[in-house]
């Protein structure tokens, strides 16, 4: 007999779903295995991070679907609402909705329970799955949100595989952890910094050709776009922390080299991004660290890698090797056209102090960037 996995693999099949981002729940243990088997999956340190992933994705020519838990979507709101919503992207989320069906776990039910309301008053429509028969609606919920261009949350109750023969969690092969060592040889020199970002920016315009670049919020995208603005940039108008995440998935669906432009706040609320880029370890992402010592778009407080973390190291601890650090208008031109140059991912740390120039508001709506974009992606 079919089981509901297999009828879910399917359904994202007939529909040419071409990568999944994942991260685990117990209720799926069968589906998930399925999902690595059949697709190019991209496992997530933290869901939040696969709506930039697949939203860079999916401007890049793709179709992606999200599998997950519900509690995840706790997460995500915030960037479902400021990326996608805002800037018409689609994402089917398959959520194995816990809290609300043969729950034993007290501390999943408070969200679970709330978890149709919570959708409601987001304005972040969803369709319930509450039994085998009704996964025709998978079917729908993706064409729904292909086609309206939006996010779509598909709640799968753990009543649906409940009387699945579906065993494919037996037939994994198990994990096996070796002893390991690692040997990183370390030695950094903070100098002091002479320039700010806008200056930093300058320097790069020059070197940029066909490159996509992907733009940090607030006045990184500002400035950007008063130096240079061209269709293959990408704004980013919400979601903070998400800037890397949605140049990886850009990177893994073009064949364009993507400069990253992230900001050390933004890098410190989502460190994540970095694990999840050295593990995919695309061939065409460079990543330009932005480091004002200051959450410099809000009025320039103070943030951690002022006084205390070295964000080049962060990247190295999480397993990005090629990484430099730069402080002059010199040698950024030198690193990053190397890095252009370069199969890999690169990390370019540059040491600014803080300080805005006051470039006016970018006068297109994130919609418009986003079409623009595309649209550029596909010439
Ligand atoms: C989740 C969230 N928290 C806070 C903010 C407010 N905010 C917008 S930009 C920004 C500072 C970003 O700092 P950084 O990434 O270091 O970039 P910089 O502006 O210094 O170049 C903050 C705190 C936000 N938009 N979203």
């Amino acid at each position: 007999m079919r089981s509901p996995e297999d009828s879910v693999i399917e359904i994202l099949q007939q529909n040419q779903i071409d990568i999944v981002a994942t991260l685990p729940c117990d209720r799926i243990k069968n589906l998930l295995p399925l999902i690595s088997r059949n697709f190019f999956e991209i496992p997530l340190t933290r869901e939040e991070n696969g709506l930039g992933i697949c939203a860079g994705a999916y401007m890049a020519g793709g179709k992606p679907v999200m599998v997950i838990q519900s509690t995840g979507l706790g997460n995500m709101i915030n960037a479902l609402e400021s990326l996608n919503i805002t800037c018409n992207i689609p994402l089917p989320i398959l959520a194995s909705w816990r809290g609300v069906y043969k729950e034993g776990i007290e501390a999943q039910k408070p969200l679970g329970e709330h978890l149709p309301e919570i959708l409601d008053s987001a304005g972040i429509t969803y369709t319930i799955i509450d039994d085998p028969d009704k996964l025709y609606k998978l079917n729908h919920s993706i064409i729904y949100a292909y086609e309206n261009l939006r996010p779509h949350i598909i709640l799968f109750s753990p009543k649906v595989w409940e009387g699945s023969t579906c065993a494919a969690w037996d037939e994994m092969e198990r994990i096996t952890l070796e002893e390991r060592s690692l040997d990183i040889t370390f030695r950094s020199t903070i100098l002091k910094p002479h320039m700010v970002r806008f200056d930093a920016i300058a320097a790069m315009v020059p070197l940029l050709n066909d490159e996509i670049v992907v733009a940090n919020i607030g006045v990184p995208c500002k400035e950007l776009y008063a130096l240079c603005d061209r269709d293959l940039n990408y704004y980013m108008f919400g979601s903070m922390g998400l800037v890397s995440s949605i140049g990886l998935g850009i990177a893994l669906r073009s064949g364009r080299r993507v400069i990253v432009l992230d900001g050390d706040g933004s890098l410190l609320m989502n460190p994540n991004a970095l694990v999840e880029i050295a593990r995919m370890d695309p061939s065409n992402l460079t990543i330009v660290a932005l480091d004002n010592g200051a959450y410099g778009s809000t009025g320039s407080q103070e943030t951690l890698s002022a006084k205390f973390l070295d964000l080049e190291l962060l990247a190295r601890g999480c397993g990005i090797e090629n990484t430099v650090k730069v402080h002059t208008q010199e040698g950024i031109e030198k690193i990053l056209s190397s890095a252009l140059g370069a199969d890999g991912v690169t990390f370019i740390h540059v040491l600014l102090k803080p300080g805005n120039t006051d470039s006016p508001n970018i006068p297109l709506t994130p919609a418009e960037v986003t079409e623009r974009f595309m649209h550029a992606l596909k010439h």
